[in-house]
């Protein structure tokens, strides 16, 4: 059972501190990959990554997904099945999980709200962009999400 004083789910904090994750979203839509381009920070910005961020405290992977894809490019994602191994990222301790994922509504085109700009990528295409290094080690099954 896990200790709630003040209704804080201590086991909650503790996971969320100890082992951070960060999700991303594999969007596919007609046989295309939806990569964004980073305008921060300035060591990452021209890079590509996929969309996401860090699960908060208290919040599933899949309601993170969900959020991140409302907040970075305004469209609503239905999560799918994991894509790839679990990937480190250079903060201490954090790991890059990502899920496939569809677009609910087809034809709402996904606008960023916080990078340079999106792009639905052929599978042909995918090993040729600039990905950030964790999202560059996930090509190859990148690549079997649009087989
Ligand atoms: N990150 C890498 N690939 C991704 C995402 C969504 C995030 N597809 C890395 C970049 C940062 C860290 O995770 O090192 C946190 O991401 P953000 O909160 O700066 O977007
Ligand atoms: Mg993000």
């Amino acid at each position: 059972m896990r200790a709630r004083p003040g209704g804080v789910d201590l086991g909650l904090v503790v996971e969320a501190l100890s082992r951070p994750v960060v999700v991303g979203a594999a969007i596919v839509r007609g046989g295309r990959l939806l990569a964004q381009q980073r305008a921060y920070p300035d060591h990452l910005a021209g890079q590509w990554e996929l969309p996401g961020g860090r699960v908060e405290p208290g919040e599933t992977e899949v309601d993170a997904l969900v959020r991140e894809c409302v907040e970075e490019l305004g469209v609503q994602v239905r999560v799918g099945g994991r894509v790839g191994p679990d990937v480190p990222l250079p903060e201490a301790g954090a790991i890059l999980r990502v899920y496939a994922a569809t677009l609910v509504q087809d034809g709402i085109d996904p606008i960023p709200r916080e990078h340079r700009t999106v792009r639905w990528v052929a599978k042909e295409e995918v090993a040729a962009l600039d990905w950030l290094r964790p999202d560059r080690l996930l090509v190859p099954h990148l690549r079997d999400l649009l087989s």
